[in-house]
């Protein structure tokens, strides 16, 4: 190690501490901290942050073991347009991706972590994706001078020595090097390295830009190596549907940041649905691969919820309400004078005072949210009541059916089934969604966003779409996949479908269809439930003709709509898979 370097490695892997010795040559901490995950390790960093006035202590009568953090005013959602994918080639990134080759980027970010790190502790992260022993799990080793980023990846991962355990000598581990500069948007960047499996991350201090194993590893290095060795990284809840006879059901969805994937995840049956009972395995993101049974199999790389606060209610989510209790980290949300947190659409009503999230007197008057609109919470998987245990299965779970949604205030109803793997590979291809909070920009938009993808693909979209019909023949039990959407309003603007638990309606039709229970009609979009197929009894007032106006199929939209995914096809045009224009000419056949 370099004469500054202090603290004992925990591993004895060579490559590791080569690294790891560059990488200190390079930002030349002050000091160097190998972190271990230990219970004493989390009290004394926790002290050190909130001395040095990074985290505030929360009421520890009304939230035990919570802390609250404010990020930096200018960085406070993942920014697309700083984040890059590094190949030798610019065609293997794609259209969709900012790319400059590994070379030039690896040159300007070494040129800034350049003593980045004098004055400060380098901590040396290991975290493992996945449960201890899976071989579907993965290791990442992060180097970051962000004490926050220690402490959210200790509940975000499975961190500290059981990563390095599972390492052994291999090298095949992630190296992600996180340095917050000074902030500065201008020196902030978010770039992978895919054929390195790298990633360096400069400039922020946000979650979802620096919480290396998420959205960095999880998903875009994630989909890279995926595609190499014959898997699927998604941006994927996962949940098991359990009947009042025991039956259990696997079930993956995609859906854009912010759409309620959480919620989803998450979901309490209401009364009506006596005896049924939903599992969370996962709220963001699914590693799947065949089984040796013929069925695709899913893992949660992840530990933790790093979940969105705003609308986080005991209305609208129980079970989420109750794991962030204890143990939780709070970003950007209102703090209250009695050291509790606030946010728009929480139960209470707003206090009568508080610090809004950028610490600035806030009054119910106020113009200004107290809120973030992405403020977090970054919370232990395991707080969940509702915690499948079967998440900590080597094996994975199998999953019977992939459902894609997105926020769609038109066209899109609210279930349909696709017609087989193809043409559910285009639904996934074409989702659209209105833009929200989870990114910098515009909000409220449609852009298409494959998968719920877009934002996470580290590598050619067009090979992506590819990846995905070629996996087919890999699945001897592929699962059934469907399109939903909770989102569709009538001309006043008003929801027409109630969301929330009521989505176990859905969620129910999509597990009788898979277990062979449930009718259907089919349409030019595909397969739906006719009323009598769905269930509506118990609904307050939620009529058959309600059911059919939120499922309602407007030709005149579906044309517009069609014209509208040209918006995406066109820009990768040249990589598409001819399975996909095909699919839209039937559908415009259908129409
Ligand atoms: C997230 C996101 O934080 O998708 O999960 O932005
Ligand atoms: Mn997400």
């Amino acid at each position: 190690m370099t004469s500054k370097a202090t603290g004992k490695p925990n591993t004895t892997n060579p490559e590791v501490l080569a690294w790891v010795e560059k990488m200190t040559a390079l930002c030349q901490p002050d000091q160097v901290h190998w972190c271990s995950g230990s219970d004493e390790e989390k009290s004394t960093l926790t002290a050190e942050a909130v001395e040095r006035g990074i985290l505030i202590q929360l009421n520890q009568q009304k939230l035990p073991g919570c802390y609250y953090h404010r990020s930096n005013s200018n960085d406070v959602a993942r920014v697309e347009q700083c984040t890059f994918v590094c190949t030798e080639s610019e065609e293997e990134a794609g259209p969709t991706n900012n790319w400059m080759p590994p070379s030039q980027m690896y040159a300007k970010l070494h040129a800034l972590a350049d003593g980045s790190m004098r004055g400060r502790t380098m901590y040396v992260v290991p975290y493992l994706m996945g449960p201890p022993g899976s071989p579907l799990s993965k290791v990442g080793v992060e180097l970051t001078d962000s004490i926050y980023v220690v402490l959210s990846m200790r509940i975000m991962t499975r961190m500290g020595n059981i990563a390095f355990e599972h390492l052994g000598e291999s090298r095949d581990f992630n190296r992600g090097l996180h340095s917050m500069l000074d902030l500065s948007p201008d020196r902030r960047f978010i770039a992978h390295f895919p054929q390195d499996n790298a990633i360096i991350s400069l400039g922020s201090n946000y979650g979802g830009n620096v919480l290396l194993g998420k959205k960095c590893l999880a998903l875009r290095i994630g989909s890279y190596l995926g595609r190499k060795e014959g898997w699927f990284a998604e941006h994927m809840l996962i949940v098991g549907v359990e009947a009042p006879n025991g039956e259990k059901t696997y079930v993956a969805a995609a859906f854009p940041s912010s759409c309620g994937k959480t919620n989803f995840a998450m979901m309490v049956p209401p009364p009506h649905f006596n005896g049924w009972k939903i599992w969370t395995l996962g709220d963001d993101i699914a590693w799947m691969r065949p089984g040796p049974d013929g069925m695709l199999h899913a893992i949660n790389p992840e530990a933790g919820f790093f979940g969105v606060a705003p609308g986080t209610s005991r209305k609208s989510n129980p079970n989420a309400m109750q794991a962030i209790q204890k143990d939780t980290i709070y970003t950007n949300v209102a703090l209250t004078s009695d050291l509790d947190v606030w946010w728009e659409g929480k139960d209470e009503p707003p206090p009568r005072e508080a610090l809004d999230w950028r610490g600035n007197r806030w009054t119910p008057d106020s113009k200004e949210k107290a809120a973030h609109p992405n403020s977090r919470f970054t919370a232990p998987i395991e707080n969940n009541p509702m915690f499948a245990t079967e998440a900590n299965d080597p094996k994975g779970v199998p999953i019977s059916a992939i459902i894609f949604g997105g926020r769609r205030a038109t066209t899109l109803p609210l279930v349909y089934e696709a017609f087989n793997w193809v043409h559910g590979v285009y639904l996934g291809a074409t989702m659209g969604s209105e833009t929200t909070a989870a990114a910098a920009g515009q909000v409220g938009q449609v852009r298409r966003d494959p998968m719920a993808m877009l934002p996470f693909c580290g590598y050619n979209m067009g090979f992506y779409f590819r990846h995905w019909l070629n996996m087919r023949k890999r699945i001897k039990n592929p699962p059934r996949i469907f399109n939903v959407n909770w989102f569709r309003k009538d001309e006043e603007g008003n929801f027409l479908w109630p969301g929330f638990g009521e989505n176990m309606r859905v969620l129910k039709w999509v597990v009788d269809r898979v277990q062979g229970r449930a009718g259907a009609q089919e349409t030019p979009l595909g397969w739906v439930p006719r009323p009598q197929d769905f269930d509506l009894e118990d609904m307050n007032g939620f009529t058959v003709e309600d059911f059919q106006k939120v499922q309602t199929i407007n030709v005149e939209e579906w044309r517009r709509e069609v014209l509208s995914q040209d918006e995406l096809f066109m820009k990768i045009y040249a990589f598409i898979p001819k399975e996909m224009i095909f699919q839209r000419e039937l559908l415009v056949a259908r129409l």
